[in-house]
């Protein structure tokens, strides 16, 4: 095999361990991403600790329900007009690649309105789980430097998947540290 063959492999292989390191948050648990029952996604996101590398998986009848990703002005005034992102399928596995807050919405008309939209605020990855991404921080909002530093200071043991996670990190870690090795 080439060189470039193996790289792609690895860059495959880390891409697919990477993915493999977050939990999985059901949007709405058992009711989904819907209208019915009045669901209250803001308990939902109430409860639940989210943490950048983690996934928030929205289920739904892809003909009456879609999801956007939008801007806090527009899941404030529910305008579909401009999605930062948009999912279609009915199952969607969103990565939640940033800390600070995401904003999802239905763009099917009244839907939002009718309560179809959540906030999520994702903290940064926890330091119990390594994580393969860049270490880009976002830039403290108001510039005050001594309450992002009193804030990583905190990390809340969560009732999360972590330990598989990190286990399976930890295998995929050998696996590319032994591919590397016939690489170079
Ligand atoms: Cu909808």
């Amino acid at each position: 095999m080439e060189r470039m063959d193996m790289l792609v492999a690895l860059v495959v292989l880390l891409g697919l361990v990477g993915t493999s390191t977050g939990a999985v948050y059901k949007v709405g648990d058992s009711a989904g991403w819907t209208t019915i029952g009045n669901v209250n996604y803001g308990l939902w996101a109430s409860k639940n600790k989210f943490h950048a590398g983690d996934f928030a998986l929205f289920t739904y009848n892809k003909n009456f329900h879609n999801l956007l990703e939008v801007s806090k002005a527009d899941y404030q005034s529910c305008n579909a007009a401009s999605p930062i992102a948009t999912y279609a399928t009915g199952n969607d596995s969103v990565p939640l690649k940033t800390a600070g807050p995401h904003y999802f919405l239905c763009g099917f008309p009244g839907h939002c309105a009718a309560g179809q939209k959540v906030e999520i605020n994702v903290q940064k990855a926890s330091s119990a789980a390594p994580s393969m991404a860049p270490a880009v921080a976002p830039a403290p909002a108001s510039g005050d430097e001594s309450s992002s530093a009193t804030a990583t200071a905190t990390p809340a043991p969560t009732p999360n998947k972590n330990g598989a996670a990190s286990t399976k990190f930890s295998v995929g870690v050998g696996i590319v540290l032994f591919l590397a090795s016939l690489c170079f």
